[in-house]
């Protein structure tokens, strides 16, 4: 296959990168083990779609995560799911769906609207930024998902009300997961990667958010995401 290098926003929380979608990708790339190499773009309009992550190969620049890894598993024939049948694909494709046009959403709300996110943030770009450009930029953030947040709907709620959204998923999400390694047995599928990108930023950061110190008291679910972390090979090449 030829050289592959993935842009992502830059590590946080001790994770390889803040994004959930890019820790989705990195993970199923570790999983499939296919070398690549990460780079960092804290811009997101610099990608193809205007989004993080993006990956080039051979030459291309390509956008989202669903895409990027249909192409992958094309050229590699390497496919996470191929021991699941229809039923379980589609369950898969379900949370995964639940998990990014949902939980997302609450994730991006508690990082950028409520004040405990807004605070970590604005430390984390002080780490990342020249001290002048912070507060105007976390501003410019800000309003930007503000406007995004109230589009899709998520915004609409009062405090209380996401909170307890995004609880409802975790709880889904767990119960659905019940005693299992993974979803579907011994070996992660496309919604356990994407449940990682997900959770495993409300598992570890800092800030007393909502949904993120809920998803700290359900020991299960961060032993589910510790499990994932150290599943697949370190095939990530130098920053
Ligand atoms: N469907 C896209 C979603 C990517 C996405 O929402 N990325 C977020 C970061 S996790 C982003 O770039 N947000 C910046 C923005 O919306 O302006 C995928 O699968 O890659």
């Amino acid at each position: 296959m030829a050289d592959l290098v993935v842009y992502t926003f830059s590590p946080a929380w001790g994770l390889s990168s803040s994004s959930p979608f890019a820790l989705k990708l990195i993970k199923w790339l570790e999983i499939a083990g296919l070398p690549f190499q990460q780079k960092f773009a804290d811009n997101p309009s610099k990608g193809p779609k205007g989004k993080n992550p993006w990956i080039e190969v051979d030459g291309k620049r390509i956008g989202d995560t669903e895409i990027i890894i249909s192409l992958l598993i094309k050229q590699s024939g390497f496919d996470i799911e191929a021991e699941l049948s229809l039923e379980q694909k589609a369950i898969s494709h379900t949370i995964r769906r639940m998990l990014e046009e949902h939980l997302h959403q609450v994730l991006e709300w508690e990082l950028f609207m409520h004040p405990a996110g807004y605070t970590g943030m604005r430390e984390m770009l002080a780490t990342m930024a020249p001290a002048f450009i912070v507060a105007p930029l976390l501003a410019m953030m800000r309003r930007h998902f503000a406007k995004q947040l109230h589009a899709r709907g998520i915004a609409r709620h009062s405090d209380a009300v996401v909170a307890e959204k995004g609880k409802a998923d975790v709880d889904a999400f767990e119960a659905l997961l019940g005693r299992k390694p993974f979803l579907f047995g011994e070996h992660p599928s496309m919604a356990d990667v994407t449940a990682f990108g997900l959770i495993a930023p409300l598992a570890r950061w800092p800030m007393r958010t909502p949904v993120a110190d809920y998803v700290k008291t359900r020991a299960k679910l961060v032993d589910y995401i510790e499990r994932i972390d150290k599943f697949g090979a370190k095939a990530r090449g130098s920053a």
